[in-house]
């Protein structure tokens, strides 16, 4: 093995990625991971150290997401993304139907909240459909379990959620107790880091890497932070893990979820499939199995009502940027002909 190819395999490249290039491409071009993303540049890590890199054309930045394995050319621009193993989305925020990257290539989501008011199910559900969507193992964090009285509370009720989810309760400053985390996230692998602002993402990644990424406190009244972090970033963690941190969020937007939201609420579904009705409302229908195990108490009705609503919202959302999309590639199409029969008109015009 040559020096490089250590250090790809340090930065997580792997067979997936291999596959995809060829020995030509490779005397040309190089291999490297995007470590920020910024309107006009690209910040990336490659075997030949930290590189700033711009995008070919009217290629936007926005294309890529932190994470991504890409080949640079010698003018330090990006030639040609790679496909990616894995890519975490979400509806952008606001009113705009647009798609945002969170991150690529990640393998595991530490879904990052505290033994405080963060603490919210219906929130929790959300980050879980995204991993469950994208095929990314979820981990969940408790933070500040130092400053709670009933830190296991907490966990029993995210428990609840999946039987066999992962969790880790925690005080984020605590080097040992932080490195349980390690357990589920190999050498090679790369993780990332979401959940609101304040909760102690940049706490758990600078206890783990060692860094000095800033960190602010909370407001005490209902345990909101002050979004310290403003980009997401790529960080090497000990033994060649690497960290996405991202700013806190205000809201999830789900997009393109539909598979997440399915294996989330799969014991919903499974009820749902033994209704007296195939279209069954789940409302005072007779033969409803989902209103019989509410009746039993095996399940919570709030649990109904949220997945309900996520059925609707992941719909809808799909469907507007879908709609958006067309319309802008149709947008596009018009401008490049109107731009054509200009050109003829103006005499220089293929002939
Ligand atoms: N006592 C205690 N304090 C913590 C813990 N985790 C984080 N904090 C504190 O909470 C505050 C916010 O932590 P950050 O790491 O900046 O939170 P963040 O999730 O990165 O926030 P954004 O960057 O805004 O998204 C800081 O003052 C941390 O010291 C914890 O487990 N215990
Ligand atoms: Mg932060």
């Amino acid at each position: 093995m040559t020096n490089s190819s250590i250090a790809l395999a340090d930065l997580g490249w792997s067979a997936h990625f291999m596959m995809q290039v060829d020995g030509h491409e490779l005397e040309q071009f190089l291999p490297a991971r995007l470590s920020q993303i910024h309107r006009n540049r690209i910040e990336a890590l490659s075997p030949q150290g930290a590189l700033t890199l711009t995008t070919k054309h009217q290629d936007s930045t926005g294309e890529f997401a932190v994470g991504d394995w890409v080949l640079v050319n010698p003018e330090a621009q990006i030639e040609h993304r790679l496909d990616r193993l894995t890519l975490l989305k979400r509806k952008a925020a606001g009113v705009e139907a647009k798609v945002q990257y969170i991150g690529a290539n990640i393998d595991v989501l530490f879904i990052t909240t505290s033994c405080n008011k963060d603490f919210n199910i219906a929130r929790l559900e959300r980050y879980l459909i995204l991993a469950r969507g994208a095929g990314i193992q979820p981990v969940i964090i408790l933070t500040k379990a130092d400053l709670a009285s009933d830190p296991q509370d907490f966990e029993a009720k995210a428990q609840k959620l999946d039987q066999m989810m992962p969790i880790l309760t925690l005080d984020a400053r605590d080097t040992t107790q932080v490195d349980s985390l390690l357990d589920w996230w190999r050498p090679g692998q790369t993780a990332a880091l979401l959940g609101s602002s304040g909760v102690g993402k940049t706490t758990l990644l600078n206890t783990l890497a060692g860094v000095e990424e800033s960190t602010a406190g909370i407001r005490e009244d209902d345990a909101k932070g002050r979004h310290t972090t403003t980009a997401r970033g790529l960080y090497a963690i000990k033994d060649q893990r690497w960290l996405i941190d991202t700013p806190g969020m205000r809201e999830l937007g789900l997009y393109d979820a539909a598979t997440g939201v399915e294996a989330v609420f799969a014991d919903v579904l499974e009820l749902a499939l033994q209704c007296k009705f195939s279209d069954c409302q789940h409302d005072e229908e007779p033969g409803c199995a989902i209103q019989g195990a509410i009746g039993t108490g095996e399940l919570d009705p709030g649990r109904l009502k949220r997945w309900q609503k996520l059925e609707r919202e992941e719909r809808r959302n799909s469907e507007t940027i879908a709609e958006s999309r067309e319309r802008r590639r149709k947008f596009a199409k018009h401008v490049r002909s109107v731009h054509v029969q200009k050109k003829i008109l103006d005499g220089h015009g293929d002939r």
